[in-house]
This record gives structure tokens, C-alpha cells and sequence, in this order.
């Protein structure tokens, strides 16, 4: 393919999956040809989306567009041919202070929304449930101590058992289920190395580090089911410990409550269970 078909058929694929991404009702995974941000479902995540979409990317671009202005009009102007006799002017007072007032008031009016929301999203203020994250090489544990210390592995489906419909490395046997519309403290920590739990659309990334206990907040508010992945490189199936969080309705997640107890009875302080996906997609790595 010519590298313009290849251009156009590129633009009409990554059109046709922006137009497939407006139509769903959640965008929470990622998808092919994605840009910017999945679309956020809780105070958090909406938050950071304005941060990003709606603030500093504009931000961003004005500096670039000046900068490049600058840059053409400068090799314009002052080429040889234009300017033959050159100034021998080396230092302006006024342009100094200009360029470096300038950067400190736009890096403030970043840093002020930045430590709000900062702030914002590191301490549950009046949760109402907790779930508790552990991360191992390489799956998860979760358990919800104030539902009957209901705890359980999360581990990625392998390709060979993944059925239609099912999302590929995203997909686990265990999803978290936490109800829509409940203020949710989150604990992370890890038993081994570090790792990240990092679920895009409600907002959450947070460090799993071995001997201590990690903070976060999530208010879920539109059911459904959100994928995310661990984003510290923890290990050779680092690539392999999706995580999956289904938000349901407080009467569902009542109801999940008392299937999970029953369940996950069984799962108790034993010794650590063994890693069921360690070597099934190890054989991918090959690919
Ligand atoms: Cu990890």
C-alpha cells in the first residue's frame, strides 16, 4: 500500500472506532486507535478529564502553536536574505523578565487546580465501605471487610479459555463488584514486588507497595463494567494481571454480598495460591 492509502485507511479506521467508541454507552476499556481519555464515571475521573481535555491541553497547544509561530516567523525574518546586515543586540531587559514571569504565572495557574485535585482524590472523606487490594505476581486479591471478610483471587482469563465477547487480557475469573453511587475507600498494598492498580475510567491509580498501605477513593455513579490493568512493571507477566470492576446497583451488590460469602467461603489465610496464568501467557511474549 501506498503510504497515502495507507494514511487514509488509517484515518477511516481510527473515525470508524471514534464513531464506534460515541456510540456505546461506556467507554471503558481501551480501544484501537484510541485518543485521550476513557469517558469518566466518578467525581475523580471527572475531574482529571477536565484537568487534562479541558485545561491544560489547551494550555499545551497555545504554547506550541506560539513557539512554532515564533519559530517560522524568525527563519522568515531573519534569514540572510532578508536581514543581510544583522543586529549585534545580545540582551533586552524587558524580554528577559518577560520570559520568565510568563512560565511562572501559567505553571501556577496549572499547579493551583493540580494540588486540589491532588487533595481531592487522596483521602475518602466519609466512606461507607472499604475494599482492601493486594497485589502478588501476578493476580489480584480483594476483600471487603465490612461484608463478612468475603476475599478472593482475581486472575486473567487465558486466551484458550477466553469466549466470544470476552475481552482478551482484560477479562478475569474474579471481578471486584462494588456498588454504584457509595463512597468506596480503597487499601492497596502488595505481598511481593511493586505494582499499580489503575482502573482509567473511575479514575483510580494507585501504587501497590510490599509493607505498607496505599489510600484512595472511588464513588462509582453509572453501573457497568470498567477494565483496567496493573502500570508499574512488576515482573514477566506484568502484562497479565488485568483488573476488572463491576459497578451494580446496591440491591445487586446486596445480592452479590450473599453469593460471595457463600462462595469464598472457603478462601481463608492459607498459603498463597498458585499461579494459575503464569505460564499460559508467558507463550505469548513469544509472538
Ligand atoms: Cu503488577
Amino acid at each position: 500500500m501506498q503510504f497515502g492509502q495507507r494514511l487514509t485507511a488509517g484515518a477511516v479506521a481510527g473515525a470508524a472506532a471514534l464513531l464506534a467508541g460515541m456510540g456505546s454507552a461506556l467507554a471503558d476499556k481501551p480501544v484501537p486507535w484510541q485518543l485521550g481519555l476513557q469517558k469518566p464515571v466518578s467525581p475523580v475521573a471527572r475531574d482529571i478529564y477536565w484537568f487534562h481535555n479541558d485545561f491544560v491541553l489547551w494550555i499545551i497547544t497555545a504554547i506550541a502553536v506560539f513557539v512554532l509561530g515564533l519559530l517560522g516567523y524568525i527563519i522568515w525574518r531573519f534569514n540572510a536574505a532578508n536581514n543581510p546586515t544583522p543586529s549585534k543586540t545580545s540582551h533586552s531587559t524587558l524580554i528577559e523578565v518577560i520570559w520568565t514571569v510568563v512560565p511562572v504565572l501559567i505553571l501556577v495557574a496549572i499547579a493551583i487546580p493540580s494540588f486540589k485535585l491532588l487533595y481531592f482524590m487522596d483521602k475518602a472523606q466519609n466512606a461507607e465501605m472499604t475494599l482492601k487490594v493486594t497485589a502478588h505476581q501476578w493476580y489480584w486479591t480483594y476483600e471487603y471487610p465490612d461484608h463478612g471478610d468475603i476475599k478472593f483471587d482475581s486472575y486473567m482469563i487465558p486466551d484458550k479459555d477466553i469466549k466470544p465477547g470476552q475481552q482478551r487480557l482484560l477479562e478475569v475469573d474474579n471481578p471486584v463488584v462494588l456498588p454504584v453511587g457509595v463512597t468506596v475507600r480503597l487499601l492497596i498494598a502488595s505481598s511481593d514486588v511493586m505494582h499499580s492498580w489503575f482502573v482509567s475510567a473511575i479514575g483510580v491509580q494507585e501504587y501497590g507497595n510490599p509493607g505498607r498501605v496505599n489510600e484512595k477513593w472511588v464513588r462509582i455513579d453509572t453501573p457497568g463494567t470498567y477494565y483496567g490493568q496493573c502500570n508499574q512493571i512488576c515482573g514477566v507477566n506484568h502484562g497479565f494481571m488485568p483488573i476488572a470492576v463491576q459497578a451494580v446497583s446496591k440491591e445487586n451488590f446486596a445480592k452479590w454480598v450473599e453469593e460471595a460469602k457463600k462462595k469464598f467461603a472457603s478462601n481463608g489465610d492459607g498459603p498463597p495460591a498458585p499461579v494459575a496464568v503464569a505460564q499460559a501467557p508467558t507463550a505469548d511474549l513469544k509472538n
